[in-house]
């Protein structure tokens, strides 16, 4: 019963499940027909149309926050009632098609680079790093710390960046029979903010072993696997002219579509696209591309985490996928309202929260399952868990409002907000062991102790 547009044209909604009037077209059609009233050329247009946020007033519960990422926007924010999107013209049109009304937020900054370059952050973001930065950073790291820090190059995105798995361990070059923690970064080109998280990670990780007893213990006795940016093109993207494009999807093009890009964050081959959670419209924020893990860069990654399959168990035990922004720790599934079901019992469901808001606890975030804000399906924390096993977590970081810099706040910010998870990334790691200790069920789940072998 999922609202559906007739493709090509755009002109129809049916809505029935919301008792909408189906016959009237949008105005966003209109205003994209030509004057002669043949099909709008509206590919094209949009295409170069770039899109805002909203405040939409009256969505309150999930199902209807689900309805409403079923017009194609992105749902960014989440209140009692009422929620931020990001949406084009015409997913605005369909918004209020709804019957909600939408107030226009602010844009984000446009302005020169600081470094009067274009592909740079503008002035005010000049301490986030671009692609080439950041790589440059890392083998910096990886230079200097060659015992504890190891980088592979996975895989490549669509346009041919190196996809990076960096590895951090006591004795880094072995294979260590260790509990394995991944942490990941940047599906949502837009959310740079992550980039700086795994950043983060890497120079606290490799500055204060020795130093610092936890970060040294968990060097020990763990493997920490960082993926610090799953969808380069699409960050660079977002950066290229100086103005910043609110991009969300990978830069892959889409066959018979001007439209470019899939949400990678609804490409992962669990539940692919089962639930109403994602988009089979190019066009949209949410589109989940022409098939499971049809894009590189998840392909890369799956396979990479098939890789950590030794001797059949999977040697990752919990993974943070990061995201801004809303400040939320949210555990699978997203694909269903239900706490516990087919690949969820109780005690796996209990693990999730116990950690979960003991994480939340410590950075202030909001714990939750993450179909409680609307439902996804191919998401990777889904994937994670539903494939593999794996207590997977996906982070929404600062800030808590569009109010407070949204998808782009300033990078004076950074250095609070990628610490503000410290404490939270080493509770994750010293569960990794048995996380079910933290349901009591360590005998249990966890007896005979070791991982492998
Ligand atoms: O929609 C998303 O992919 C995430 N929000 S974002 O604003 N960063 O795009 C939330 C995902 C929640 N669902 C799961 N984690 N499964
Ligand atoms: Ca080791
Ligand atoms: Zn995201």
């Amino acid at each position: 019963m999922r609202p559906r547009r007739i493709r090509g044209g755009r002109t129809t909604v049916l809505a029935a499940a919301l008792s909408l009037a189906l016959a009237a077209p949008i105005a966003a059609t209109q205003a994209q027909a030509s004057p002669s009233g043949a099909p709008p050329s509206a590919r094209a247009a949009r295409t170069a149309e770039l899109p805002h946020q909203y405040e939409v007033s009256g969505p309150a519960t999930p199902a209807e926050r689900t309805a409403l990422t079923a017009t194609g926007a992105s749902v960014d924010e989440v209140h009692g009632r009422a929620v931020v999107i990001t949406a084009d013209r015409a997913q605005a049109a369909l918004v209020r098609q709804l019957g909600y009304s939408l107030r226009k937020l602010p844009d984000p900054p446009s302005a020169p680079a600081a470094s009067g370059r274009i592909k740079d952050f503008p002035a005010g973001y000049a301490n986030y790093h671009t692609y080439d930065e950041a790589t440059k950073e890392i083998d910096a790291l990886v230079a200097k710390y060659p015992a504890i820090l190891s980088k592979q190059v996975i895989g490549k995105s669509h346009e041919g960046r190196d996809i990076l798995a960096l590895k951090l361990s006591k004795n880094v070059t072995k294979d260590e029979n260790e509990p394995e923690v991944l942490f990941t970064a940047h599906q949502h080109a837009r959310e740079h903010l992550t980039v700086e998280m795994a950043l983060y990670l890497l120079n606290e990780f490799t500055g204060k072993y020795g130093s610092d007893d936890r970060i040294t213990k968990m060097l020990d006795s763990r493997e920490i696997w960082i993926i610090p940016d799953l969808n380069p093109d699409g960050g660079e993207y977002d950066i290229a002219t100086g103005k910043f494009q609110s991009w969300r999807k990978n830069r892959q093009p889409n066959a018979g579509s001007n439209e470019v890009g899939t949400d990678l964050n609804r490409n992962w081959d669990f539940k692919w696209g089962c639930c109403n959670g994602s988009s089979d419209d190019p066009g949209d924020e949410t589109y989940r591309g022409p098939s499971a893990a049809s894009a590189p860069e998840v392909q890369v990654v799956s396979k990479f985490v098939h890789s950590r399959n030794v001797g059949g168990k999977q040697q990752i035990k919990a993974a943070i996928d990061f995201h801004t922004y809303s400040e939320l720790v949210l555990w699978p599934f997203g694909f269903t309202n239900d706490e516990t079901g087919p690949g969820m019992t109780q005690d796996e469901h209990d693990t999730f929260a116990a950690i979960g808001k003991k994480m939340a606890a410590s950075n202030g975030y909001t714990p939750e399952q993450s179909s409680e804000l609307y439902i996804t399906d191919g998401a990777i924390d889904d994937w994670l868990w539903g494939d593999q096993k794996v207590f997977a977590y996906t982070f929404e970081m600062y800030p808590s409002s569009a109010g407070s810099g949204g998808f782009y706040p300033k990078d004076s910010v950074i250095p609070k907000e990628t610490a503000r998870n410290k404490d939270a990334v080493l509770q994750l790691l010293e569960t990794a062991d048995c996380p079910y200790r933290a349901i009591g069920k360590e005998q249990q789940y966890c007896k005979g102790g070791r991982t492998r072998g």
